[in-house]
């Protein structure tokens, strides 16, 4: 086993440290030589006046390289010599500068910049010899991506802090500028201490927007100062709310760790808990059966016909908006049943006085709320059946979410919008439970969504799509609904799952060495991500008996 080791990585395989790191950097050499942490070990920012989330994102590192406690699960169990270990050069300091001419900007003031406007790169080098490693970049959030790589590599033996493979040089970027993850709050109330540890995990990979489905039928659990009855009538509790300093705090802590925090009021379909204390803006919410209305119970929409619910739901998104430092906000307008609207005797008699088509009067609402969110500078995100299904007329910036299938990417590139890839049939995390509307035991298809790590793994964001379609995509996100999640299940049911998709929109499809991302090459990594989120309070799920994860690749 040592002996077949040694020769692989002799023979220039990817050497055994690089397993550590996740995503897997664009450009990697590596050496075999141990280096150890120096009880002294220090980050040294070089430039003067450094902001504040860069100085406590160094002390964070320095938190994860002292407490992470990660043994390298193979070392001292035969894969490596533990002579090694205790002879190891100490390393003594990691080297922070900027790139010449770069801004002196904080990490949350590039973490929201325009998509497209924001530098992640960095580039990190660590010499065997002992002497300073380096991390340069354009700009702190490259900075902090370079220290996010720098703390993975680094493992705990026989009371020292090591790792194995220096020299190392790392010349990084993102392949895509949008990696998300999205989280529903509404079917399920996450407390915001969850969703800070969320926001933590999704650093670790390099996740950089968190995708906040914050409303939806079920409940409203969003406090907007100017319109108080939607949380206090619509959230499931008065304490299931997110108060205006809870998406503060939210809001500011993302930023400060890379993460862009993009809101999305669902409407018009998704939207019954706003009849909780607006009942006449809603739609066939009275209706029985629901499912002639809605995909899952509770039926509702908004009456986007009525003037009054136009000018609401603008006024809405105008005073949310404001109180967003993201540049991106989505207005949803998946799933909208068109039968609800055809059974309403309201929205058909404002029809008919307007002189209006359903599409017209959508394309009407929509150009007015998405006109408040461009008047406040921000770019209005949709899913995509705002464009492919109902053919509403959007500013030629607008950012559209494909979920329904991964077929669908081309058609929304063909009508010239950026698009994001967040497929349902490689990304969904949902279900922990089975099916949940229909009980017999053959009604599995609530559970179809179910994708493993693998699956998301082996999507890619290109695939299918011309030379021209190609540069529309600005990258995407794993999903989870959470009609069978709670705090509960969190953690479980995201991670490791959703650093599969971190990697591919980081990394982009096709790895550092040429060859197409492979999840057997990918396994023994994702154990070291999952165990290292593990010591760090996130409790991610294993992916094999412990038997293999001692012995890489024994189970392939
Ligand atoms: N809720 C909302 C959902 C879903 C969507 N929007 C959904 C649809 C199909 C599957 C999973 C989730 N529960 N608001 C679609 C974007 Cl398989």
């Amino acid at each position: 086993m040592i002996l077949a080791l040694k020769a692989l990585i002799a023979l220039g395989a990817l050497p055994a440290a690089v397993l550590s790191l996740w995503p897997i950097p664009k450009s990697i050499n590596a050496g075999t030589t141990f280096l150890t942490l120096s009880p002294q070990f220090s980050i040294d920012i070089t430039f003067q006046s450094p902001p504040a989330d860069l100085l406590s994102a160094v002390e964070t590192a320095h938190y994860y390289l002292a407490n992470d406690n990660l043994e390298r699960l193979v070392v001292g169990r035969g894969a490596y010599d533990v002579q090694d270990v205790q002879s190891a050069k100490a390393l003594s300091s990691l080297k922070l500068s900027l790139a010449e001419g770069a801004q002196v900007n904080s990490i949350s003031a590039e973490s929201v910049k325009a998509i497209g406007t924001r530098s992640e790169d960095y580039q990190l080098d660590i010499p065997a010899d002992g002497s300073a490693a380096t991390l340069t970049a354009n700009s702190t959030l490259g900075l902090f991506r370079g220290m996010t790589t720098f703390s993975q590599f680094w493992y705990q033996y026989d009371d020292k802090v090591y790792m194995v493979s220096a020299p190392i040089t790392i010349h990084d970027s993102p392949a895509y500028p949008f990696r998300g993850f999205m989280l529903d709050t509404a079917r399920n109330y996450f407390p915001p201490a969850d969703i800070i540890r969320t926001l933590d995990a999704m650093s670790w990979v390099k996740l950089n927007v968190f995708h906040w489905h914050v409303t939806d039928s079920q409940s409203f659990p969003l406090e907007v100062g100017e319109f108080p009855e939607l949380a206090q009538k619509g959230a499931y509790s008065s304490s299931a709310v997110y108060t205006a300093s809870d998406v503060q705090n939210i809001t500011t802590y993302a930023a400060s760790i890379g993460i862009d925090v993009m809101l999305e009021i669902d409407t018009p379909g998704h939207t019954t808990s706003i009849g909780a204390s607006h009942p006449e803006y809603i739609a066939c919410n009275q209706a029985s059966p629901w499912s002639t209305y809605a995909n899952e119970p509770p039926a509702g929409q908004l009456r986007f016909t009525d003037p009054a619910v136009v000018n609401f739901t603008t006024n809405l998104f105008s005073a949310v908006a404001k109180t967003l430092p993201s540049l991106m906000v989505s207005t949803g307008g998946d799933e909208l049943n068109i039968q609800c609207y055809t059974d309403d005797a309201q929205t058909q008699a404002e029809l008919t006085s307007s002189g209006l088509t359903l599409e017209e009067a959508l394309s009407e609402f929509t150009q007015s709320t998405h006109g408040a969110l461009i008047a406040e500078g921000k770019t209005p995100v949709v899913w995509e059946e705002m464009v492919l299904d109902h053919n509403v007329t959007l500013a030629n910036d607008t950012i559209v979410m494909v979920w329904i299938s991964s077929a669908d990417a081309a058609a929304v590139a063909d009508k010239g919008y950026r698009l994001v890839q967040g497929p349902s049939d490689y990304f969904y995390l949902d279900c922990g439970a089975g099916e949940w509307i229909g009980d017999t035991p053959e009604a599995m298809s609530w559970c179809d969504p179910f994708k493993s790590w693998q699956k998301a793994y082996t999507f890619d964001p290109l695939a299918n799509l011309t030379d021209s379609q190609k540069p529309l995509v600005i990258g995407g996100e794993q999903l989870l609904w959470t009609e069978q999640s709670s705090p509960n299940n969190l953690d479980s049911i995201v991670w490791p799952r959703a650093a599969a998709s971190a990697e591919v929109f980081w990394t982009g499809a096709t790895g550092p060495s040429g060859a197409p991302l492979n999840v057997t090459e990918a396994l023994p990594r994702l154990h070291d991500v999952r165990f290292r989120m593990e010591q760090r309070g996130v409790k991610a799920i294993v992916l094999q008996p412990l038997w293999c994860a001692l012995r890489p690749n024994a189970c392939d």
